[in-house]
């Protein structure tokens, strides 16, 4: 009878670590997913968020703006004159030539300082700062 209740305590003993190790475990899985998910959320706002650059009066409006990798910055031209909106490195981007109405988006992948002008009229300039 002695070693019969000792059984049942041993079994007790083990069935009380069991639930706890499981208790840890499921509530590791829930801070991860949840974790997991808030990434995804941010990921997917910077995705969808764009900037406008508003071409006006020979200006780019605002002439400097910061944003997060992988977001967007799209250029209106509100001048009745064509502009462009053309990276400084003559590579990254470039909208070509904008007449009036007309848009240009460029989404930013590296981080950086990109400074662009219009090539139409050199004195025009502008600063995207893109943050990781
Ligand atoms: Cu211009």
């Amino acid at each position: 009878v002695e070693g019969e209740e000792k059984e049942v305590r041993l079994m007790r003993r083990i069935i009380l670590w069991m639930t706890a190790a499981a208790v840890v475990v499921v509530s590791a899985l829930f801070v991860m997913g949840a974790a997991g998910a808030q990434k995804h959320r941010t990921a997917q706002a910077q995705k969808h968020q764009t900037r406008t650059v508003w071409i006006k009066n020979f200006h780019f409006k605002p002439a400097k703006i910061t944003i997060k990798r992988g977001m967007k910055v799209r250029w209106i031209n509100k001048d009745s004159m064509m502009h462009t909106a053309t990276a400084n490195n003559g590579r990254s981007f470039d909208s070509g030539h904008l007449s009036k109405g007309e848009r240009y988006t460029h989404t930013f992948k590296s981080k950086g300082k990109k400074k662009y002008h219009c090539e139409i009229h050199p004195f025009m300039r502008g600063t995207v700062i893109v943050k990781r």
